[in-house]
C-alpha cells in the first residue's frame, strides 16, 4: 500500500519516516532532493500491510510533479510544523489536495501530523485540526519514544483505508 508524505521543506517528513523505520534521528538538517523511499510492515486487526513510504522533497520547483507523485496513494500524510504561519501554509496544501482531480478516482485518505510539538509556543493539534479540517495528530518526529505512537497512528488510518475498500 502506498503511503505518501507531503509538506513544506524542513517540517519533518524525513524525520518521521526515519522514526518509523527505527533509524536514529537526524538533528542536522539535510534537505531531501527528489524522492526517498521506505518500506514497513504493519500488523493491524485486519491483517498485515506492506507499506511503501514515499518522501518527496517539498521544494517549490517539485510542485508540478505532485499529481504524478500522488498517483495510487491510499494514505496521504501531510506533515506540518505547528507554528501559526507553518499551519496556514500547510492549509494551502490541504485545499489543493481536496480540490485535485485524482486521476481515475484513487480513494485517498488525508491526515495531518502537527509536528515539532516540543518547541515553545506551538499550536496544539486540536487547534491545527481546526485550521486544516482533517484528522490531526500531535507528534515529535525526532523523539524515539514516540515511535510506537506514530506506528499506532498509521495502524488506525490504514485500517480506515482498508475498511472503505
Ligand atoms: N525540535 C524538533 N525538530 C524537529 C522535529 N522533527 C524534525 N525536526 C528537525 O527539523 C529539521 C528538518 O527535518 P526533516 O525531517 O529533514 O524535514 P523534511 O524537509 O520535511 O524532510 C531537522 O533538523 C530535524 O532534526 C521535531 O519534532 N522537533
Ligand atoms: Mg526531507
Amino acid at each position: 500500500m502506498k503511503v505518501a508524505f507531503i509538506g513544506y521543506p524542513k517540517v519533518g517528513k524525513t524525520s518521521m519516516i526515519n522514526l518509523l523505520l527505527g533509524k536514529a534521528p537526524q538533528l542536522e538538517y539535510r534537505p531531501t532532493i527528489g524522492l526517498n523511499f521506505g518500506q514497513k510492515m504493519i500488523k493491524s486487526m485486519l491483517g498485515e500491510h506492506e507499506l511503501n513510504l514515499w518522501d518527496f522533497g517539498g521544494q517549490k520547483n517539485f510542485w508540478p510533479m505532485y499529481n504524478s507523485y500522488l498517483l495510487n496513494t491510499r494514505l496521504c500524510i501531510v506533515v506540518t510544523d505547528s507554528t501559526p504561519t507553518g499551519v496556514l501554509k500547510t492549509k494551502m496544501i490541504i485545499d489543493w489536495l481536496n480540490k485535485r482531480d485524482d486521476n481515475g478516482g484513487d480513494k485517498m485518505r488525508i491526515i495531518a501530523l502537527a509536528n515539532k510539538q516540543d518547541l515553545p509556543g506551538v499550536m496544539t493539534a486540536e487547534r491545527v485540526a481546526n485550521v486544516l479540517r482533517c484528522d490531526t495528530y500531535p507528534v515529535v518526529a525526532i523523539d524515539p519514544l514516540q515511535r510506537e505512537n506514530v506506528i499506532e497512528i498509521l495502524k488506525t488510518n490504514i485500517e480506515q483505508v482498508v475498511k472503505v475498500e
